[in-house]
């Protein structure tokens, strides 16, 4: 059963009390701020997040923390783990941000899509490691603007994807594309369009972690930016793509479930973000924990049951437009059938 708040909305995620997890204090190198971590289990179930932390210079970097149970215990490697590389790779000079992981069983290796942020604006990059200590770099995969991105842990009719998210004067929309060996991209389609007008997610949306595979579905957790007087919102929301065409949206949730509500979410470097990177998935194949950047300045974990996700979005989600919906916004989502 999904449980509500004393606000009657529905509690799909939970935060933990040991909230924020990690935070610059806990650094065993000075910077000042960690936040917007990708997350994956190591084969050991050990919890490796690796964090985008910023330092005095104002240019972010990367850097792994583990846990055995993701909650606590948090072992912080002594220097940085990945750092830009802006004489080979120019498009790293003013930092790297925001990675996302995806274990490529059949590669063996880690996908860690992230912005790489220089002189033309962010882009996509991608690095190989096996075991998040030596990197092999891809470079960039998607030119500017472009962030957001996530490898899907699996091939889709024999071809790797990517869900990215271009900007363009229309708008921020998360697009999907496909690739033979991860360095050549195309095929590319809208897959999740940000809606208009005074929706919590109009006009820029990007996915949040890596697609969640689901018997019913690849789970979309992804965000949307509300523009308002006194700066943007960053919500959380729910969208489930077909399985064998990823690009197709089957259901997705009108209502936010996720967004800055606590103290340390809404006060920070940037008030009002929660920015999820990562999740995992306990062994018992439901717990999941949704790694979450709080207002650019910490990273916090909340914790949800898969299965009440996917009911909450069987009750709640619609693969139609309604009133107030955008028609073309709704026309790009079914533009496929
Ligand atoms: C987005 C990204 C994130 C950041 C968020 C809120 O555009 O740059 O890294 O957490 O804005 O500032």
């Amino acid at each position: 059963m999904i449980t509500t708040t004393s606000r009657g909305h529905p509690d799909l995620f939970r935060r933990s009390p040991l909230n924020p997890i990690l935070r610059a204090g806990d650094w065993p190198y000075p910077v000042h701020s960690v936040f917007n971590a990708g997350a994956t289990r190591l084969r050991d179930g050990t919890t490796l997040l690796l964090c985008r932390v910023e330092d005095r210079t104002g240019l972010s970097h990367l850097c792994a923390a583990r846990s055995p149970n993701g909650l606590d215990g948090w072992v912080i490697d002594p220097e940085p783990t990945f750092l830009p590389d802006p004489e080979s790779h120019p498009e790293e000079l003013w930092g790297i941000e925001d990675p996302r992981i995806t274990y490529l069983e059949e590669l063996g290796k880690y996908a860690v899509a992230y912005t790489a942020f220089g002189k033309a604006g962010p882009a996509v990059a991608l690095a190989l490691t096996a075991d998040f200590r030596s990197f092999e770099r891809y470079g960039v995969i998607m030119q500017p603007d472009d962030k957001d991105a996530a490898v899907m842990p699996r091939r889709i009719d024999g071809r790797f994807a990517l869900l990215h998210r271009p900007m363009t004067d229309s708008g921020a929309h998360v697009w999907i594309s496909f690739s033979p060996d991860l360095r050549h991209w195309g095929g590319h389609r809208v897959a999740l369009p940000a809606r208009r007008g005074g929706w919590w997610d109009a006009n820029k949306v990007g996915l949040s972690p890596p697609l969640i595979e689901t018997p019913h579905g690849w789970l979309m957790i992804y965000h949307g930016v509300r523009r308002t007087a006194s700066g943007s919102i960053y919500r959380v929301g729910l969208a489930l793509m077909a399985l064998d065409r990823p690009e197709h949206c089957l259901l997705r949730g009108d209502a936010w479930v996720f967004g800055p509500e606590a103290p340390y979410e809404c006060m920070g470097d940037v008030p009002n973000v929660t920015f999820p990177c990562g999740s995992t998935l306990a062994d018992d194949g439901d717990t999941i924990h949704l790694y979450y950047g709080a207002a650019d300045t910490t990273v916090a974990v909340a914790t949800g049951s898969l299965r009440q996700v996917l009911d909450w979005l069987d009750e709640n989600g619609r693969d139609r437009p309604r009133r107030g919906e955008d028609r073309d916004v709704a026309e790009r989502r079914n533009a496929d059938g």
